[in-house]
């Protein structure tokens, strides 16, 4: 299962909506053929393995091992349950079973009733944290992200942006843009840092969607950085654009800006996982409401001091969030804090 889940990981960044899964077929103690999901819409990960079998006949008796409960639909391709049974596999291990309710458990009994031995490992579920936090809390999982000085602060006095993180965190902080489907920031953000908002190496398979929270767009600025590159855009605003816009940008009229009912938006457009990253009166709001899943702050040895911008500023909560033991890790001169929150 170890190494199907290696497997499966190679789909990431580039299956969203869909999951990342992997497997791996063995018969008589030996790996016939290993495979995964590539990319949205194409083969499942069981059909994979299976062209790489020297012939499907070799299926006949053998295991497969799927991180995911092999699927019982019709969507873009057929029931992966039914070719293990036609193929004759003997067992299926599964790392967990699919919360997806298009199969949730319909996979498992079409294998059961057709004498195929299935055994749940129940242990691939931090492959899709963000698909199966979707399906089963009915809402994206909502990353917090930002760096920030040792006193607390973002960035210095004013509309500047400041240069706080180093080289590592800057790359792990891409690894993190490649985990979530679509990235948020508010206008005052996207005014002052004029950001991309995109995955730079050269081997992104696919692109975030970006999403700004603007109230007022009618004079956009199309010379942004943001939409020097195609990927996709999604601007929540009261009022829409003037100008006629790139084919990849989307407007959202949404006149309810508290953090619940953007969520509900985003989710009611199939938005599994969004990582915010500020600024500090997002960071705010979404604290304000209790929307956050997991936090990674990145911290920088510098001290900015007086009226530098606070990492998190606005009204107060009633109740602190409680999140767990954090992760400290030491990337170059700064150090990444990672938790979520505590149940
Ligand atoms: C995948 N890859 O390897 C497995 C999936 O729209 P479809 O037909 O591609 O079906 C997508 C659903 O199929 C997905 O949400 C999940 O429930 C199931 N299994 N999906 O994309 C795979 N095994
Ligand atoms: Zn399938």
């Amino acid at each position: 299962m170890q190494l199907a889940v290696t497997e499966a990981w190679k789909g990431l960044g580039a299956t969203w909506t869909n999951p990342r899964v992997g497997a791996v077929i063995v018969k008589d103690n030996r790996i016939l053929a290993r495979g995964h999901h590539h990319r949205f819409g194409e083969p499942h990960a069981e059909i994979d393995a299976i062209s790489h079998l020297n012939s499907p006949s070799d299926a006949k008796g053998a295991t497969i091992y799927v991180t995911l409960e092999p699927c019982s639909h019709y969507g873009k391709t057929p029931p992966c349950a039914d070719r293990l049974v036609d193929l004759g596999f003997s067992r299926v291990v599964i790392g967990q079973a699919d919360p997806n309710p298009i199969v949730g458990g319909n996979g498992i009994d079409r294998l059961t009733k057709n004498g195929v031995v299935v055994d749940n490992l129940d242990n691939t579920e931090m492959v899709n944290e963000a698909y199966n936090f979707y399906y089963r809390r009915k809402r994206p999982m909502v990353t917090l992200k930002y760096a920030m000085s040792l006193d607390g602060k973002i960035n210095q006095a004013g509309n500047t942006r400041t240069q706080l993180s180093g080289s590592q965190a800057w790359e792990d902080s891409q690894q993190l843009r490649r985990l979530n489907q679509a990235i948020l920031v508010g206008e005052r953000t996207y005014h002052v840092d004029d950001p991309q908002l995109t995955i730079r190496e050269a081997d992104a398979k696919t692109q975030p969607i970006r999403i700004i929270l603007m109230r007022d767009a009618r004079h956009l600025d199309l010379t942004a950085k943001l939409f020097q590159t195609s990927a996709q855009v999604w601007i929540l605003t009261s009022h829409r654009p003037t100008a006629s816009l790139p084919e990849f940008v989307k407007v959202i009229e949404k006149p309810d800006w508290s953090p619940a009912a953007v969520i509900k938006q985003l989710g009611d457009q199939g938005i599994q996982s969004l990582l915010v990253e500020g600024g500090s009166h997002v960071q705010a709001a979404f604290v304000k409401a209790g929307l956050v899943d997991k936090l990674v702050a990145y911290i920088s040895p510098f001290m900015i001091g007086g009226t530098g911008l606070p990492a998190v500023i606005g009204p107060g909560n009633a109740e602190m969030l409680h999140f767990a033991t954090p992760t400290i890790q030491s990337l170059g001169d700064d150090i990444k804090v990672t938790t979520r929150r505590a149940d």
